[in-house]
């Protein structure tokens, strides 16, 4: 019995090594432990043994038909990886290779022009700052000296978040301004700083000339010492680089916003011959941007002392400005995802803004 028992043994755990399907291993199955298979019937033999023989080959049988079915589990498993592999291996695939059967896409305008501004920025040493696009009415407003009675709250035509029943805190909003990424950025890290923060911001408008949601960069220099000196050269070389042309002639018109003190709007000179933008030169002031110097109060609640520290600010509309520079007419078509309207206006996905190659080739 013992003899026969270790010969069934090393037969089927041979067997089944060497099985080369799931087919194989299931007739092994059957042949070794199915009904009518050698291990079953040893165990119908059971019956007819004397009872001292019963005690000894009965578990031994057991311990047996556990162990080819293990041998068989372990053995489906590892077929069942190597189909899989062999499957992955002939279905391999290069997800980074460019489409064949569809036209390339293109970079959209706003996505190009905020790379080209963050190139001129980076070039004079501001870094690129992100933050929420949902905010407290403490960053997007009091921060920033925009209290809750100020008209420019109103003026803002500001989106508000849903709270929950009975929950009592004022409701949040969808930024109406990237101004709220400078202000947790000198929470963060302090001064000085000089960062810029381009981005999505919300106002409930839609017209001709706005949408509901528009691009924003705003720009922050905080140091010592700072003048709207040091704005009005950063600007001027930012309108230079952007337009692509070697002399500017920048305008400050006196103006007021509450975050900074005093405040300007910024007009450059141009000519509108033949319908086209011309940058530097020409009879016609074109404004595109405000800036100013950053309120005292702006720098104290956002944990730095003004009596020690001052600095610039200024923000700009992303497209308004890559409407002026690529002679895009309609703001409302940047939002459409018309396909003719990308092929036409969008970019080559490898042509990157740098400075040395060109920002817009
Ligand atoms: C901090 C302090 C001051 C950002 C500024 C403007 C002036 C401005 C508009 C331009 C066109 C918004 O897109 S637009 O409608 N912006 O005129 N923005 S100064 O001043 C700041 C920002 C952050 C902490």
């Amino acid at each position: 019995m013992e003899t026969g028992m270790d010969d069934l043994r090393q037969k089927y755990l041979g067997l089944i090594s060497g099985a080369a399907d799931e087919a194989s291993l299931e007739n092994l199955r059957v042949q070794a432990v199915g009904k009518k298979g050698e291990i079953s019937l040893k165990m119908r033999g059971l019956g007819k043994m004397s009872p001292e023989e019963r005690k000894e080959a009965g578990p031994a049988l057991n311990a047996l038909k556990d162990e080819i079915n293990s041998a068989l589990a372990a053995k489906k498993s590892a077929l069942a990886d190597a189909a899989l592999d062999a499957r992955l291996q002939s279905e391999w695939l290069d997800v980074s290779l460019p489409g064949r059967r569809y036209r390339q896409g293109t970079i959209h305008p706003i996505s190009q022009v905020t790379e080209e501004v963050s190139a001129i920025f980076a070039d004079m040493g501001f870094a690129v700052a992100e933050g929420p696009q949902i905010d407290s009415d403490w960053y997007n407003f009091d921060a920033l000296n925009i209290p809750g009675h100020h008209p420019a709250r109103a003026e803002m035509d500001t989106f508000y978040m849903h709270r929950a029943e009975g929950d009592e805190r004022a409701p949040n909003v969808l930024r109406t301004h990237t101004s709220p990424v400078q202000i947790r950025s000198m929470e963060a890290h302090g001064a000085p700083i000089r960062i810029i923060a381009p981005g999505r911001v919300y106002r409930a408008d839609y017209d001709q000339t706005h949408t509901p949601m528009f691009h924003q960069v705003e720009g922050l220099a905080i140091d010592k010492g700072i003048s709207m000196a040091n704005l009005k050269w950063v600007l001027e070389e930012f309108v230079k680089a952007y337009f692509e042309v070697d002399a500017v002639d920048l305008r400050f018109r006196a103006s007021h916003f509450p975050f900074t003190e005093p405040s300007a709007e910024v007009d450059i000179r141009c000519s509108w011959e033949g319908g086209t933008l011309k940058v530097g030169e020409g009879d016609d002031w074109l404004e595109i941007l405000g800036s100013g110097m950053v309120h005292p109060k702006v720098l104290q609640n956002s944990g730095v002392d003004p009596a020690e520290w001052q600095g610039f600010a200024f923000g700009m509309g992303i497209d308004r400005i890559a409407m002026l520079k690529y002679g895009i007419p309609d703001l409302r078509a940047f939002f459409d995802s018309d396909l003719r309207w990308l092929r036409h206006y969008g970019f080559a996905a490898l042509d990157q803004p740098n400075l040395h190659g060109g920002l817009s080739r």
